[in-house]
This record gives C-alpha cells, sequence and structure tokens, in this order.
C-alpha cells in the first residue's frame, strides 16, 4: 500500500551559471514549475541567497577546474535536468591582435566545462530515467563577426560538442537541447569589456533586446514537452536583430 502522506520527491536540476543573467533567471522559473534546483557558480553569496529565495541549494562551481565540478558532482545525488549556461565572452579583439589568457578562458568555460558537467552528471541523468541537457549555444555558434573570432569559435564548438551528444546518446533516455540566443541584456557584456559599463551598453544602444527571463521560457518549453520529443535547436533573437551584425537601431 502506498502511503498517501508521503510526498513524491521533487526533480533535481542543475543550473550552472546560476548566480547572473539567464543562468539566474532558468534556475528562478524551473523552481516555479517544481523543480528542486541546485545553484552552481563561482560568486557563491549571490547564488546562495538566490537558493534561499527559491528554496534550491547553492554549491561552488568553476566550470575551468575537474577538481571542482567532480566536487559538484558528487553533491549532487540523482538528477532529471542539467543547464549548462555558465559562459562567458572577453574581448572584441580582431584575430591578428588576439589575447591568448582570452581564448584559453572562453574555451575552458564554454567548451571544456561543458564536457566536464555532461561527463560527470551523465550516469545520473541517464539513471532517472527521462534526463535531459540543455546547452545555452548562442548565435556565435552559427554565425561569425569581426572581432568575435575567440568567442564565436568556442560557440561553434559548443554546437558540435552538443550535436555529437545527441548521435551518442541514441537510445538511451536523455533528450539533448541547444538554446541559442542572439543579443540578451545581462552581465554578459559588462564581462566581455572587463566591466566597463559605458562600452557595455552600446550593443543594446536603439533596440529592444532580449530579457534573461525570455530564455529562461526556452528552457521551461523544451523540458515540459512529453519525454519522446527532443527539441534539438531554438534559435531566439530580438525582432530587432537579423543577424550578429544586422541591427535595428531607433534614434
Ligand atoms: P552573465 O554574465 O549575466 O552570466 C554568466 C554566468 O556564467 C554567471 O553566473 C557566471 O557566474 C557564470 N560563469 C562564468 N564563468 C564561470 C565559471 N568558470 N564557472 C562557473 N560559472 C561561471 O551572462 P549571460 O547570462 O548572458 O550568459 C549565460 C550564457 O548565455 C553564456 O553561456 C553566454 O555565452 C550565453 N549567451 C549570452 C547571450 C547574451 O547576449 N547575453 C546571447 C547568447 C548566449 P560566476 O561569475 O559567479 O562564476
Ligand atoms: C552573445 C550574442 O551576438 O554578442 O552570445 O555574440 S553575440
Amino acid at each position: 500500500m502506498t502511503d498517501p502522506s508521503q510526498k513524491t520527491p521533487k526533480k533535481i536540476a542543475v543550473v550552472t551559471g546560476a548566480s547572473a543573467g539567464f543562468g539566474a533567471a532558468t534556475a528562478r522559473a524551473l523552481s516555479t514549475i517544481g523543480y528542486e534546483v541546485v545553484l552552481g557558480a563561482r560568486r557563491f553569496d549571490r547564488i546562495e541567497r538566490l537558493a534561499t529565495e527559491i528554496g534550491g541549494r547553492a554549491l561552488y562551481l568553476d566550470v575551468t577546474s575537474t577538481e571542482s565540478v567532480e566536487a559538484f558532482a558528487a553533491e549532487i545525488p540523482a538528477l532529471h535536468l542539467l543547464v549548462n549556461n555558465a559562459g562567458l565572452s572577453l574581448g572584441l579583439d580582431p584575430i591578428e591582435r588576439a589575447n591568448e589568457d582570452h581564448w584559453r578562458t572562453m574555451f575552458e568555460t564554454n567548451v571544456m566545462g561543458v564536457m566536464r558537467l555532461t561527463r560527470a552528471l551523465l550516469p545520473k541523468l541517464e539513471a532517472s530515467g527521462d534526463g535531459h541537457i540543455v546547452n545555452i549555444g548562442s548565435i556565435a555558434g552559427f554565425e561569425t563577426y569581426a572581432g568575435g573570432a575567440g568567442y564565436t569559435a568556442s560557440k561553434h564548438a559548443l554546437r558540435a560538442l552538443t550535436k555529437t551528444l545527441r548521435l551518442e546518446l541514441i537510445g538511451r533516455p536523455i533528450r539533448v537541447t541547444d538554446i541559442s540566443p542572439g543579443l540578451a541584456e545581462t552581465e554578459f557584456s559588462e564581462v566581455r569589456f572587463g566591466g566597463d559599463k559605458e562600452k557595455a551598453k552600446a550593443p543594446y544602444k536603439g533596440m529592444t533586446p532580449l530579457s534573461a527571463e525570455d530564455i529562461a521560457d526556452c528552457v521551461v518549453w523544451a523540458t515540459t514537452r512529453p519525454a519522446h520529443v527532443n527539441i534539438d535547436e531554438i534559435v531566439i533573437r530580438p525582432l530587432d536583430q537579423a543577424t550578429a551584425t544586422l541591427v535595428h537601431r531607433r534614434g
């Protein structure tokens, strides 16, 4: 006999880069639809605050460190959903003046970081019987623009990783989704320009960018389709943006 007082345990979701932007909005949105969310990021004070607000759990995570990823994964007992969101862009220099540290950090975070989390958590996702990996790509995984090679190369690589994962996981109960946004106003541009707030505002001047909540909506939609439905890719841009370089600006 089942005991009616026993509640079904909540499904667990991991969101990386949950201290800001898309990750924070996604953690909030997933908690609203009933997930217990594990928030990972380096700025622990921020994820701790958000975890308290949404009834989730904050765990320090640096996706560029294998040790950090393994320690993080060891704390997670079971898992249905992994949102690989942590990522960044550094600088806008042409290749002839490429900053190797910037390139290394972008690849370590945007590509190697996703590999590390996926490798560490795949057994738990599979054991759930209904696992889902959502990778936050970018239109920079489809397009290129001058000065953006380090970032666009990393997001093209991430897209290749996501597509390969779908081939390798065929026949196993794990869905794989790529969500690729265009211009969205978060802390992304501030990070790209080393904290220069004026420079960071320029990409959004005279246009209406996407919000973090727009991306969280996509994650919620993709993950709430029936288990036999795999949403391969969502490319989402502001109405004011046709390509990475063609943006309609008013005034
Ligand atoms: P934000 O800068 O607002 O947030 C980035 C998040 O990534 C932060 O929570 C940060 O946490 C985390 N992060 C960065 N490095 C690491 C690391 N080494 N280990 C763990 N977490 C890390 O940017 P967005 O929310 O905009 O970006 C989220 C994702 O969306 C990224 O992958 C980005 O490339 C992608 N994207 C962004 C677009 C945009 O226009 N904003 C468009 C398309 C894609 P902390 O610093 O605390 O560790
Ligand atoms: C961020 C979008 O166009 O700045 O991934 O590269 S873009």
